[in-house]
C-alpha cells in the first residue's frame, strides 16, 4: 500500500502515517526540503541524509527543464542518479514557477507560453509536456499541471482559472495512462485543489479532485499573501472533503507554526523555501523562537548555536562565530544556517508525529506555538 495512516489525534484532524515509495518509506507528517535545480541550496546530499535526516526532497520541472534539460536527465538515468540521492523525490509541475519566475507568460486553455528567466528564450508548457518532463526527471511523486491564482483574485478570474486547472488535470491523467514510467519504479501523480479563497470554488475543486482517485492529493493556491486565518480556513474546508485514506500535501507552507496548524488540520506533507532562504539571510528557527544571527547582541555570545538542536552544527559552533561568518559574508555561514534550519524543521515534524502517536498533540501544539513565534 502506498499510504497507511491508522493513528489519529482525538482533538484535531492530525494523523500519523507512512508513505511507501520505491525509493523508501516516509513517515508522515513530513516536511520536504526544496531542491529546485537538483540541489537543496548550500546543503550536501550527505548532510541532508545524515545530519538533517530528510526523507524526501523536492525538484522543480520548470528549472530542471531549462537546465540541465531532459536529455541530460534521461542520460543520467533520472534525477536520483544524477544527484546521487537514493531516497524519494517529489517534483512540482512547473505551473507555479512559470507564474512566479518567468518574465512574461500567457495562459491559454492549451497551456502556458513563458520566457525563460535564464536566457529570455520562449517555451510552451502544456499539461502533457509537464507530465513528459516529470517522467524524464523521475520523481517518486509528481504533480498535475495547475494555475496557482494570485492573492487577491476576483471571483470570475478564480472560477475561470479553476475550470482550466481541472481540464488540465484530465489531460495529465490521460497522458500518464497512455505513457508509463520511463524508469523501473512507480511514479505517483498528485492532483492539486485550487479555487483561491472562495469556499464554493474550493469545495467544488476538492470534490472534483477526489473523484480522480489519485494516490494522493495536494492543496495549492495558499500561502500566496492571504492572511493566515484564511489559509487555515480554506485548508480546513478542503481536508474535510479530500479522502482520508490518501495523503494530503499543502504546497509551499510555511513557518514552523503554520506547519503545526496545518498538521492539526489533517495535512501530511509540506514544503517551503523558508528554512533555506531565510537561513541564507541569517534567520534561524529554534524551539525557543526566531533568531536574527546578524543582530549585534550575538557578537560575544559564545554559547552553542542551539542547545536543543539535533544537527552537529548546533553544538560544534557558537552564535558569535555564526554571526561573524555572516558579517564577513562567508559561504560557510549560509551553509551552517541552512543545515540548522532544515534539521529544525525535520525535528519539528518528527516531534509532532511523536505527540500524535502519544495522544497529546493538540495540547502540545498549543503550548509550543507561542515559543516558536518568540523573537529572540
Ligand atoms: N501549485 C503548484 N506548486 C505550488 C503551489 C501551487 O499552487 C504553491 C502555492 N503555495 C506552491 N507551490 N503547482
Amino acid at each position: 500500500m502506498f499510504f497507511s495512516s491508522n493513528i489519529k489525534d482525538k482533538n484535531s484532524k492530525a494523523r500519523a502515517g507512512i508513505l511507501q515509495t520505491d525509493h523508501g518509506k516516509i513517515e508522515t507528517p513530513i516536511f520536504m526540503p526544496v531542491g529546485t535545480v537538483g540541489s537543496v541550496k548550500s546543503v550536501h546530499q550527505r548532510e541532508l541524509k545524515e545530519d538533517i535526516n530528510a526523507q524526501i526532497i523536492l525538484g522543480n520541472t520548470y528549472h530542471l527543464y531549462l537546465r540541465p534539460g531532459t536529455d541530460i536527465l534521461y542520460k543520467a538515468g533520472g534525477l536520483h542518479k544524477f544527484i546521487n540521492w537514493n531516497r524519494p523525490v517529489l517534483t512540482d509541475s512547473g505551473g507555479y514557477q512559470v507564474f512566479s519566475l518567468s518574465q512574461t507568460r500567457k495562459i491559454q486553455e492549451e497551456g502556458v507560453k513563458f520566457k525563460s528567466h535564464i536566457d529570455g528564450s520562449y517555451h510552451f508548457f502544456t499539461p502533457e509536456k509537464s507530465m513528459e518532463i516529470q517522467r524524464f526527471i523521475g520523481g517518486d511523486i509528481f504533480m498535475a499541471f495547475d494555475e496557482c491564482t494570485p492573492y487577491p483574485c476576483d471571483y470570475s478570474y478564480a472560477k475561470n482559472s479553476l475550470t482550466i486547472t481541472h481540464q488540465w488535470l484530465k489531460r495529465c491523467v490521460k497522458w500518464c495512462d497512455e505513457n508509463p514510467e520511463f524508469y523501473n519504479y512507480k511514479q505517483h501523480l498528485f492532483p492539486i485543489v485550487q479555487g483561491s479563497t472562495f469556499d464554493d470554488l474550493r469545495k467544488f475543486s476538492a470534490e472534483f479532485i477526489s473523484s480522480v482517485h489519485a494516490d494522493g492529493n495536494a492543496i495549492g493556491g495558499l500561502s500566496v499573501g492571504e492572511p493566515e486565518e484564511e489559509m487555515y480556513r480554506i485548508t480546513d474546508l478542503v481536508t474535510d472533503i479530500l479522502p482520508l485514506d490518501k495523503p494530503r500535501y499543502l504546497m509551499g507552507v510555511g513557518t514552523p507554526w503554520n506547519i503545526l496548524e496545518s498538521i492539526s488540520l489533517g495535512i501530511d506533507m509540506m514544503d517551503c523555501v523558508m528554512p533555506t532562504r531565510n537561513a541564507r539571510n541569517g534567520m534561524l528557527f529554534t524551539w525557543d523562537g526566531v533568531i536574527n544571527i546578524k543582530n549585534k547582541k550575538w557578537a560575544d555570545d559564545f554559547s552553542e548555536l542551539d542547545t536543543k538542536g539535533t544537527a552537529f552544527v548546533d553544538h560544534d559552533y557558537s552564535k558569535a562565530y555564526l554571526r561573524h561568518l555572516f558579517s564577513a559574508n562567508e559561504f560557510l555561514g549560509k551553509q551552517i544556517a541552512s543545515v540548522h534550519n532544515l534539521a529544525f524543521y525535520l525535528d519539528l515534524v518528527k516531534t509532532a508525529r511523536k505527540h500524535i502517536i502519544e495522544g497529546d498533540f493538540t495540547s502540545w501544539k498549543k503550548s509550543v506555538i507561542p515559543q516558536l513565534r518568540n523573537r529572540l
